[in-house]
């Protein structure tokens, strides 16, 4: 018999004369059988004799011919006669048959197998005295059914006339004329068409020949051919070194009522290097599964490739695989995820330090910090192989990072060292200092001004100015509309402002970090107004506002007294403050009577005038009398922190006027020396 295969070849060889040569292969007639009918019946121990003739080469199928026993058949060659050859025959012969050669005998052309329904007649072998030709009766025969498809019950019979029963376990008759679900096919059995609930489980097929009843019996089972899972005990891609082994399991889980099946399929498989492979199977209530362990000994480079396991059930397959890949050596390929210097950020939730790692196998990761084991060093450091991470990142995480992998067995390690850098944001200690409302500075000094800051990268200090508007009634700051931009100041830019003796920076180590000071020197000090420092890197920038406002009264707040009166005589009080710092300037008067205090408000005061640095109010006390004696205080309002800021004067007047010409001046110490033999002025 040709394969397939052979066929086609041949068809390349002769360019598939064969069918042009007949024009169409529908036009060949059907092979003939000498024999005419259908079916026939012939004696045991009888000869068989058939001659198929065709218009083309022939070739005999018979119930045997897959069996040893078809050694007992003789099939002739094909003798073929004309030109071309177009009369071919083929003769079958058997000697003796015997009851299990009944079956189907057919005859085809070789070349058009499927363009023709074969020519055939099926053969009955009797013998007088038996039913059935296969029987089953010690051990019934297992059939299984799959769900959806017919059922047969395959009690073939070795006469075409032969009654059958069909029978369940009980006794019952099934095969009950008329029904249509269960068709008798002499040449077949017992078609069932839907099986259902009688037709599961034990059966027989009952028959008389000659007044003698056989019996034979089947087990029907329904079987499941669900795949419930299949999966391997290894990664979708293994790693193995050369000459180590490779195991794999394979399990495959089904319903109890079936038996999966598992094949492998293996790169080795081709050049006959076989795997040895284990089978098991193990029933649980409810399912079975079935193992297969794939071994190889000692893996080379041919053993790299797919390996696949493809577990059947009936029709249903499912299939899965891993690959496997054989390293020749042991090796180490480490390099930094990043490169370069690696900075961090103070503050920062998590920060990743991590190293790419190409190794087999598997080595141990170590992580040092500046020569010590990182995981030690803190507990803000986790580690997870090729990562380190870094919890809510601080200054102190500055530093070399190593990381070291090994394999000890092979003896091979390799390190990676890492800097680490943290930024800092820019930061201004004057700043967090609880002294912060604005100061007064004196007129005409030279001031400096001072911003310490800090920062990674070191910040650059920038100063900047907005002079207060220049109007000598105003008590607030305001700025000029046009200088809303703030101006930078320089050594030589002081258009608007005070003249600048000098900006410099000098840093000092101080708590161990390096901090900057930026100093700004006011040469003359005449314009208030803001000087703003801002510090800058690359993390962003942090500015201190310093209010600069300038003052001819000592400190921004002063009180004077023209002189100290005797009765009769008027006294001038004075009390200047900064025009900016304070608001809400008054003048009151304490006086003891007893031991209580009592404030009394001075009708003689004037209203504050405003000058260019201060503001000033003073009170006038006329015709003096003791009375008027007691502590003077002036009272402001620090505009800033809404502080209520005073200074007092306690005037005791005495009953004896002083001299008419005495005044109470710096330039008449004298006089006024004689004065205070009658006033005492405390301050
Ligand atoms: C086909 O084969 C039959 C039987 O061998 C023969 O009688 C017939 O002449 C053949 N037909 C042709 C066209 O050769
Ligand atoms: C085939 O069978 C026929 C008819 O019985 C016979 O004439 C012929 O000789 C046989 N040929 C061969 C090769 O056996
Ligand atoms: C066919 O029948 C013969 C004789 O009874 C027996 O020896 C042989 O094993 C049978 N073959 C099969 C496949 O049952
Ligand atoms: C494979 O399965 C068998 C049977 O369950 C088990 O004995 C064996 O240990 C398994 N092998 C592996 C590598 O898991
Ligand atoms: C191997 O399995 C993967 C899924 O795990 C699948 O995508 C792939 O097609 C499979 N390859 C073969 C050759 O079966
Ligand atoms: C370590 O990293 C791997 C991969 O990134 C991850 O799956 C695993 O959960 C991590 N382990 C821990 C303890 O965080
Ligand atoms: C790698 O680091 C380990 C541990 O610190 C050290 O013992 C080894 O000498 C280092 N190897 C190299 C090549 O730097
Ligand atoms: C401080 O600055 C000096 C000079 O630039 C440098 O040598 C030193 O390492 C710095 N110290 C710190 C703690 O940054
Ligand atoms: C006190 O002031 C009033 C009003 O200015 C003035 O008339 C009077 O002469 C003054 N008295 C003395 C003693 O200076
Ligand atoms: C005044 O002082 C006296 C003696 O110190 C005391 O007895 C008296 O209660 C005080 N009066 C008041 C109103 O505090
Ligand atoms: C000053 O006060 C005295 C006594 O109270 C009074 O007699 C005198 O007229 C007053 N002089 C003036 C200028 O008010
Ligand atoms: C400088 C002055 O006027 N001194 C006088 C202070 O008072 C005494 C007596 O009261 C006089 O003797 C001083 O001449």
């Amino acid at each position: 018999m040709l394969s397939c295969v052979t066929v086609a070849m041949l068809c390349l060889l002769f360019g598939c004369l064969i069918l042009t040569g007949h024009s169409s292969g529908s036009k060949l007639k059907a092979p003939v059988i000498n024999i005419k009918g259908k079916e026939l019946v012939i004696q045991a121990g009888q000869p068989i004799h058939l001659t198929c003739r065709g218009n083309q080469t022939v070739f005999w199928k018979f119930p045997a011919a897959s069996r040893t026993e078809s050694e007992r058949f003789h099939i002739s060659d094909n003798l073929c006669q004309g030109n071309p050859k177009t009369a071919c025959y083929r003769n079958l012969t058997l000697h003796k048959a015997q009851l299990n050669d009944t079956g189907f005998y057919s005859c085809q052309y070789e070349y058009f197998t499927s363009s023709r329904k074969p020519s055939g007649i099926y053969i009955f072998i009797t013998d007088g005295h038996s039913a059935f030709i296969d029987m089953h009766n010690r051990e019934p025969k297992i059939i299984s059914i799959s769900k959806g498809e017919r059922l047969v019950i395959p009690c073939r019979v070795t006469s075409p006339n032969i009654m059958v029963t069909l029978r369940e376990i009980y006794g019952r008759v099934l095969s009950v004329p008329g029904d249509k679900n269960i068709v008798w096919d002499n040449k077949k059995g017992f078609i069932i068409r839907k099986p259902t609930q009688p037709f599961f489980g034990l059966l027989s097929c009952e028959a008389k020949v000659n007044g003698v009843t056989h019996t034979t019996a089947y087990f029907t089972h329904r079987e499941s051919t669900e795949i419930r899972k299949v999966w391997l005990d290894v990664p979708n891609s293994i790693r193995l070194l050369r000459n180590s082994n490779l195991a794999i399991n394979c399990t495959v889980t089904t319903d109890l009522n079936s038996r999966a099946e598992i094949q492998w399929t293996y790169p080795g498989m081709q050049f006959g290097r076989l795997a040895s492979i284990i089978k098991r199977i193990v029933l649980s209530d409810s399912e079975a599964a079935v193992y297969s362990m794939l071994f190889i000994h000692k893996v080379r480079s041919i053993d790299q490739g797919l390996y696949i396991c493809t577990a059947k059930n009936g029709p249903s397959t499912k299939t899965v695989n891993t690959t496997l890949r054989v390293h020749a050596a042991p090796y180490i390929n480490v390099k930094p995820r990043k490169t370069g210097v690696l900075e961090a950020e103070v503050g920062q939730k998590l920060y990743h330090i991590a190293v790419k790692v190409r190794a087999f196998p598997p080595p141990e990761i170590t992580w040092w910090k500046n020569n010590l084991l990182a995981a030690d060093k803190c507990a803000r450091y986790i580690i997870n192989n090729s990562v380190l991470t870094i919890k809510d990142v601080a200054e102190e995480d500055v530093g070399e990072y190593m990381v070291s992998l090994k394999l000890k067995q092979w003896n091979l390690i390799k390190n990676v060292t890492m800097t680490l850098t943290v930024n800092v944001k820019p930061q201004i200690y004057e700043k967090s200092m609880s002294i912060q409302e604005p100061q007064s500075y004196m007129l005409g000094s030279r001031q400096t001004l001072s911003c310490t800051v800090y920062g990674v990268p070191p910040p650059k200090i920038t100063w900047t100015w907005r002079p207060c508007k220049r109007y000598h009634f105003g008590s607030r700051c305001d700025f000029h509309s046009d200088s809303s931009v703030p101006l930078i100041v320089g050594k030589n830019s002081s258009s608007m402002g005070n003249k600048i003796y000098s900006i410099t920076e000098r840093t000092r180590l101080i708590e161990g970090k390096n901090k900057t000071a930026g100093l700004l020197v006011v040469d003359d000090s005449q314009v208030s107004g803001i000087y703003t420092c801002a510090a800058t890197n690359k993390l962003g920038m942090e500015r201190r506002d310093i209010h600069f406002y300038v003052t001819d009264v000592p400190s921004g707040f002063h009180i004077s007294i023209d002189r100290v009166a005797k009765e009769g005589e008027n006294m001038t009080l004075t009390c200047s403050v900064n025009k900016y710092l304070y608001k809400n300037i008054s003048w009151i008067l304490r006086r003891r009577v007893g031991n209580r205090t009592i404030n009394h408000s001075i009708s003689k005061q004037r209203s504050a005038i405003t000058t260019e640095y201060s503001t000033i109010l003073t009170a006038v006390i006329q015709n003096a009398t003791q009375a008027d004696s007691g502590t003077y205080e002036c009272r402001a309002t620090n505009t800033f922190t809404g502080d209520v800021m005073s200074q007092s004067k306690d005037i005791a007047i005495k009953g004896e006027p002083c001299s008419r010409k005495i005044h109470f001046s710096r330039t008449s110490k004298q006089r006024r020396k004689n004065c205070t033999t009658e006033s005492s002025v405390t301050q």
